[in-house]
């Protein structure tokens, strides 16, 4: 039997040295040229960032997007880290990240970091950061409606095994009108009023992208309103076309609930908000397509605890991540907890959503302290009792939090 200050080292220690599959992330290999993102200068200038700093200087909002990246980097390090303590969570996460990278942050010397970052090629750079987070893979967000993404992949570029595909449907199920031209110009017999060959042919075109990719699943991002079954395009594309082609394929389908897109346009990236959904939306579509496997998560606080119980009842429903503005210590206290008392050990934590390579540093390494925080009471609760914890039991416990229950609801293995 351990005492509390030994179980308390064990699981911290199991918890840090877990390697992990991060599900969702806005990653890409260094074959991806310009789209992968790295460095300090992309650190700074994430778009977390951009508006706390446009919340101090509001009237650098239209000239912000003129500046050149390394001068926007500039006026967000003045703003957010030298005029005044850089507390948030997003500005406190750039300096874990130089931290566990090695650099003195007493310095606040932002031309010995550029200089740091600047020395590493990208295959250097992916192989530290996946080092210092533990990272055994990411699953990227893979937009088949993205020209400049589209060429990298139809180039055949040398395959990554840490960087996996997620189809990602936003531009098809959000804007119709747009996915329409698109598939029409790629040859594709769609039409607007989705008549004729419509389906058939996004069903074709979809084939086609899951062959090039290799996903291990297909995700949209939606916003508050979203209901199902509804009556508009993304209504019907789902039924009769995304539905059965996930079910037959053997793809999950995830459903990222709760954005309300560009609350604020002059943001650009950073101008989304949230607002509360609909659990009932989740609850008909895993009753309805019991044969479908539905990765979930929400944006709003408000409704974690009804995905917890939705989960409780839907064995095709896989809770996931503490996504974007709840990804803080905070809320990841929070929800995870709940998950654990509610859930058991039956759904997956986190996920980063790093935009910037090294942000897997800090994401990873806040979202590791807290679950180990969390997981290190319900342990206490359970030694409490009598319960024998052995240090395979927890390490078991955590990969399948880390990795496992991916894996096993993918029916795969990675
Ligand atoms: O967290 C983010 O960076 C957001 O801008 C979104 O990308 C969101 O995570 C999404 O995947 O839609
Ligand atoms: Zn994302």
């Amino acid at each position: 039997m351990i005492n509390r200050a030994e179980l308390r080292a064990k699981i911290g220690e199991i918890v840090n040295s877990t390697p992990l599959v991060d599900i969702h992330t806005h990653l890409f290999p260094p074959a991806f040229g310009g789209m992968m993102l790295r460095g300090i200068d992309e650190l700074l200038t994430y778009h977390y960032l951009v508006a706390e700093t446009l919340r101090y200087r509001p009237e650098k909002t239209e000239e912000f997007w003129r500046m050149p990246l390394v001068a926007q980097a500039d006026l967000v390090w003045e703003t957010l880290f030298l005029e005044r303590s850089p507390v948030s969570e997003a500005c406190r996460g750039v300096l874990t990240t130089l931290k566990l990278l090695g650099l003195d942050t007493s310095a606040g010397a932002l031309a010995e970091y550029r200089d740091f970052f600047g020395g590493l090629s990208p295959e250097e750079h992916v192989d530290l950061v996946c080092q210092k987070a533990g990272i055994k893979a990411v699953v990227m967000t893979n937009d088949p409606f993205d020209p400049e993404e589209r060429r990298f992949w139809q180039e055949k570029y040398p395959v990554d095994r840490r960087f996996l595909a997620a189809l990602r449907l936003d531009v098809l199920l959000n804007k119709w009108p747009e996915a329409a031209a698109h598939l029409q110009a790629a040859g594709y017999e769609v039409d607007p009023g989705m008549t004729g060959r419509t389906f058939p042919e996004i069903r074709r075109f979809l084939e086609e992208w899951d062959r090039i990719m290799n996903p291990l699943y297909l995700a949209v991002s939606l916003p508050p309103t979203f209901a199902f079954p509804e009556e508009t395009p993304r209504g019907r594309l789902l039924e009769n076309v995304i539905l059965p082609f996930c079910r037959e394929s053997g793809r999950p389908l995830a459903l990222m609930i709760g954005v309300k897109k560009l609350v604020n346009p002059a943001l650009r990236l950073a101008g989304d908000s949230v607002g509360r959904s609909r659990i009932e939306t989740v609850e008909n579509l895993c009753a309805a397509y019991p044969e479908n496997k539905f990765l979930v998560t929400f944006l709003s606080r408000e409704n974690q605890h009804e995905l917890c119980v939705a989960a409780r009842k839907f064995g095709n429903l896989m809770p996931f991540g503490c996504w974007w503005f709840l990804n803080t210590p905070g809320m990841i206290r929070e929800i995870t907890g709940m998950r654990l008392e509610l859930l058991g050990l039956s759904f997956i934590p986190q996920h980063s959503d790093a935009r910037v390579l090294d942000q897997l540093v800090y994401k990873w390494d806040h979202s590791r302290k807290e679950l180990a925080r969390v997981l290190t009471e319900k342990y206490e609760d359970l030694a409490a009792t009598g319960w024998q914890l052995p240090e395979d039991a927890i390490r078991r416990d955590v990969e399948g939090l880390f990795f496992r229950n991916f894996q096993e609801f993918l029916g795969i293995s990675l």
